[in-house]
């Protein structure tokens, strides 16, 4: 990546364009883009996005509409590829762990089989990640597990740390479950700061009901909670990993649905 004056006055017009998009709740670009697009072995961060003296990096993810460097306009469940078009995910920022089909970490490409099942309103038996239409007009980032199938698994994104230190982790995510069945399944978050080494957070944890309802539909739970990662050193070039998990709980027979959507990441 080249580093000319107006190429960063452009990268600093963008940043402020995110902060004002982020003010009305639109998709910012803030993610880990390189404008250059030129991959590096790290990632594609791009450190200079931030000005110097910037207070906080923020990061919003709705799966309706673009979010650069995690995922493209209308996400369809179509794959997981490097410049998605829309419907897919973008390679550069997610790692699945626990599908029969294999691991897909970080960087690497699957638009068929369990990481491509499409776009669903629920009640879906196969395993796999799924576009779930929660409710009209609003689709989240879903997961059929099964025996075979991220029983237990992950979801995992990466975010390129743009700030000289960083001391707090703002994370907001809403959970979306389709509680058809009588099982449950704990989802967890944690993070990391080399996708190795995890700290749990147990405010963001949710279990899904065991006994089903009948007829299922989407229910929503909106989680937040500020952690203090001043121990993890992180600072600018550095990468903050951010892992959901699901496994089986209790009960027995078939899986709930779920669905991660309204991801907010900020951190200070
Ligand atoms: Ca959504
Ligand atoms: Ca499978
Ligand atoms: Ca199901
Ligand atoms: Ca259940």
């Amino acid at each position: 990546m080249t580093h000319g004056t107006r190429k960063k006055g452009i990268l600093w017009a963008a940043t402020a364009l995110a902060v004002v998009a982020l003010a009305f709740g639109c998709a910012a670009p803030t993610g880990p883009v390189d404008p250059g697009g030129v991959q590096t072995a790290d990632g594609p961060a791009s450190p200079d996005d931030t000005p110097p003296g910037a207070q906080g990096q923020r990061l919003a993810i709705d799966f309706d509409t673009a979010t650069p460097g995690y995922v493209a306009k209308e996400f369809a469940g179509a794959g997981i590829v490097h410049n998605p078009p829309p419907g897919y995910l973008d390679a550069d920022g997610w790692q699945i762990l626990g599908f029969s089909d294999g691991d897909l970490l970080y960087g690497e490409e699957a638009s068929e089989g369990d990481f491509a099942r499409g776009t669903s309103p629920g009640g879906v038996g196969t395993g796999g990640l799924y576009a779930f239409e929660v409710e009209p007009g609003n689709v989240a980032l879903g997961v059929q597990p099964t025996a075979d199938d991220f029983s237990p698994g992950s979801i995992s994104m990466r975010i390129p740390v743009t700030l000289d230190a960083v001391t707090e982790l703002d994370l907001g995510y809403t959970l979306w479950v389709y509680n058809d069945q009588n099982r449950s399944s704990r989802w967890s978050v944690a993070y990391s700061a080399d996708a190795a080494s995890w700290t749990g957070i147990p405010e963001l944890q949710i279990v899904t009901p065991q006994e089903a309802v009948s007829p299922a539909s989407w229910e929503s739970t909106r989680l937040t909670h500020s952690v203090d990662v001043s121990a993890l050193g992180l600072a600018r070039g550095d990468t903050l990993h951010i892992r959901w998990s699901s496994e089986d709980y209790s009960g027995s027979g078939g899986r709930d649905e779920a669905a991660i959507d309204d991801i907010e990441v900020s951190l200070e």
